[in-house]
């Protein structure tokens, strides 16, 4: 018998202390089981035939692959498991998918994005899923788009699966950030890094620095400093990383430590940025705050935004805590 804890024995502990509902047990269940198959498929992707893309754009006008589409087809499959999901929000779908006729207050939205980073697919690098629980504010009387658009405050739970040498699910419910690994042969997913927690420093950033041209003062500002090293007023030398898969990013951070930066920029002004509210900023957002990080457009915390549209862009600076408000400090003095 392993040592460590199955996702199971985590989940009905966390019920026991009151931490999660029966339901979100169920549902967290149907995640992870999303979370297995798309990891199986992507693994075996090029025996399926299915790495390339498809004919079709999805609502962010970005061609679609065929595992963006199979991933999109499994969460719904599943999550439409548990009967309190009222709704899914889908990075692939345009629409908000209703799932009951008449949503009550309590009832759940499930925001994911199905395979995140998936031009990295091709070239065998990291990719992802990433989900988002929030629970309906009150009854629905009309089924809008508007009534999904809930501040990622309201969050009760988030996660990630990162598809890399291993496959990892990390999760939390408001009560701290756990991370799990997939044991192939017996299927778990077994508690290897509880409690996961930034340190107070670091010295490594992650930006796309071909956008350089295209940044506002302050990022280029921050991004030099960094690069001046010992010798410049950050008085510490920094490491840049850049994965494209905003999972592989967020994961190395949690493990250790650093700043990840997405900011708009002249050239995606017109969309608000590029990384999508529901289902990217606000999970990653609402896992960087419990591990004792931050997570800022630059002029205020990316969980208190109000959502105004459920495929809305928006700056992402998330992180260590002390290099996210060194940024938000000089935004301030920018004013
Ligand atoms: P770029 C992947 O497409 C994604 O949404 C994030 O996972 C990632 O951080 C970012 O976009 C990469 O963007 O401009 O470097 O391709």
């Amino acid at each position: 018998m392993s040592g460590h804890q199955t996702l199971r024995q985590f989940l009905l502990a966390e019920h026991k202390q009151g931490k999660m509902s029966q339901d979100m047990v169920l549902l967290m269940e149907d995640i992870a089981t999303s979370c297995r198959i798309i990891a199986h498929k992507v693994r075996n992707g090029a025996f399926l035939d299915i790495l390339g893309a498809t004919e079709t754009s999805n609502v962010q006008g970005e061609t679609q692959k065929q595992l963006d589409v199979i991933a999109d087809e499994v969460f719904q499959e599943h999550c439409a498991n548990c009967s309190r999901v009222a709704a899914l929000v889908s990075e692939e779908i345009d629409e908000v998918i209703w799932l009951k006729d008449a949503p009550k207050a309590g009832d759940y939205l499930v925001y994911y994005d199905p395979l995140d980073g998936s031009s990295n697919l091709n070239v065998n690098l990291s990719v992802g899923s990433i989900f988002s629980v929030v629970e309906l504010q009150e009854d629905i009387t009309e089924k809008s788009n508007e009534a999904v658009l809930i501040k990622g405050a309201k969050q009760i739970c988030a996660g990630y699966s990162l598809y890399g040498p291993s496959t990892s699910l990390v999760l939390t419910t408001g009560h701290g950030v756990n991370g799990f690994t997939h044991k192939i042969g017996n299927g778990e997913f077994l508690l290897t890094f509880p409690d996961m927690r930034l340190g107070a420093e670091t010295q490594e950033f992650a930006i796309n620095a071909s956008r350089a041209r295209k940044w506002d003062p302050v990022i280029t500002r921050y991004v030099e400093e960094c690069l001046d090293g010992k010798d410049g007023p950050r008085g510490k030398t920094f490491n840049m990383r850049w994965v494209a898969s905003m999972v592989a990013e967020v994961h190395r951070i949690l493990m250790r430590g650093g700043v990840f930066l997405y900011p708009k920029d002249a050239g995606n002004a017109a969309a608000g940025g590029k990384l999508r509210l529901l289902y990217e900023a606000n999970p990653m957002g609402f896992i960087m705050e419990q591990a004792g990080g931050k997570a800022s457009t630059g002029h205020g915390r990316i969980l208190d935004v109000q959502p105004t549209g459920h495929h809305q862009r928006i700056s992402v600076i998330l992180g260590t805590a002390a290099e996210v408000d060194l940024i938000d400090s000089y935004y301030r003095d920018a004013q």
